[in-house]
């Protein structure tokens, strides 16, 4: 069986990481087709994340796409929640600091409020949505590491990927691969769990709650 699936989200390296873990197929030979909004026929995806918990957000965005594409919609909501900041910036990952700042000045940021800690535990968090005309069910991953005292020039990765240190790898997400990345990643996670929910499944592809 293959899915369609349509990916609610304008991030290129959320689309590139969930790609690459669903271009493999699954045990039960099934195989997912994904289209990015543009591929799905929407010119301007721009929903408005109005929720306070990554629940909400990835709702939002998942049954915003499936009511304007009618493709079974996936969406990711995620974000970084460090400790000593009392898990801020939570669901505001992509804004922290406003809107006008890059990646790397958000990652920085990060760094400058978390100067004078010694407690550097943080923890990545992923809720993948995922709606069709059945409804909305969801899936959580969570990956714990620590925050760097500076940002790493090195590597590749995206928004807090550079100052984010992985103890079991020991290295920080932006050194990693996306290969390696999609084997413990909170986006992999959560993923892995639809990826079983799916296969589990006997009869139509999607059943929902
Ligand atoms: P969409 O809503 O269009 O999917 P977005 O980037 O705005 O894209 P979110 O609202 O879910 O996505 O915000 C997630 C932010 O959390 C993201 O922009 C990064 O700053 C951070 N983030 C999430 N996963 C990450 C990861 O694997 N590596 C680094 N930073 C990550």
């Amino acid at each position: 069986m293959i899915y369609q699936i349509a990916l609610a989200t304008g991030n290129s390296h959320k689309i590139q990481e969930i790609q690459n873990l669903l271009s493999k197929n699954l045990a039960n030979a099934s195989s997912f087709h994904v289209l990015s909004p543009g591929e799905a026929g929407v010119i301007k995806f721009a929903p408005q994340e109005t929720g306070t918990t990554f629940s909400e957000n990835a709702r939002i965005k998942s049954e915003l796409l499936f009511t304007m594409t009618d493709i079974p919609s996936l969406a990711d909501d995620s974000g970084i929640c460090v400790d000593a900041l009392d898990g801020q910036p939570g669901v505001y990952s992509a804004r922290f600091g406003g809107e006008n700042l890059n990646d790397r000045e958000r990652a920085e940021l990060l760094l400058e409020k978390l100067n004078f800690s010694n407690n550097r535990k943080a923890k990545f968090v992923s809720v993948i949505s995922f709606t069709t005309a059945e409804g909305t069910i969801q899936f959580e991953g969570r990956v714990e590491g620590e925050i760097l005292k500076v940002y790493n020039e090195s590597g590749q990765g995206f928004g807090y990927d550079p100052i984010f240190f992985y103890p079991p790898l020991n290295r920080c997400f932006s050194e990693i691969t996306i290969e390696e990345k999609n084997k413990i990643s909170h986006r992999s996670i959560a993923l892995n769990k639809f990826i079983h929910y799916l296969a589990e499944r006997t009869g139509p592809p999607v059943n929902l709650l």
